[in-house]
């Protein structure tokens, strides 16, 4: 298993952008089924966005996304263009380590 770690790691270095991310963000005035939906609709023209799951509790939504076509910069762009203002809460992570998800 620590072996697989290693060759892990070293895909990781080699070709991070190949992988799938995920980020976690703040997102400012987004406070019902109404503005996730909207948030939903502006990260669906985004090429890219694998997943997005709404807390609407803790006004955050994580994005798991294709690192080699999108950016966390450019998501933040998106939902910001529609009147919200998002915050990155999380750098980038592997697959292999998922957000923590509240019951
Ligand atoms: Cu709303």
């Amino acid at each position: 298993m620590r072996r697989f770690g290693l060759i892990l790691m070293g895909i990781l270095l080699f070709a991070p952008a190949s992988l799938a991310a995920t980020s976690r963000f703040d997102v400012q005035g987004m406070v019902c089924e109404s503005c996730a939906g909207d948030i939903k609709a502006s990260l669906a023209k985004l090429e890219g966005i694998q997943s997005v799951t709404v807390d609407l509790e803790h006004a955050q939504v994580t994005i798991t996304y294709d690192g080699k076509k999108v950016t966390p910069k450019t998501i933040i762009k998106a939902i910001d263009g529609y009147g919200f203002e998002a915050k990155l809460v999380e750098r980038p992570t592997s697959p292999r380590k998922p957000p923590r998800r509240p019951q």
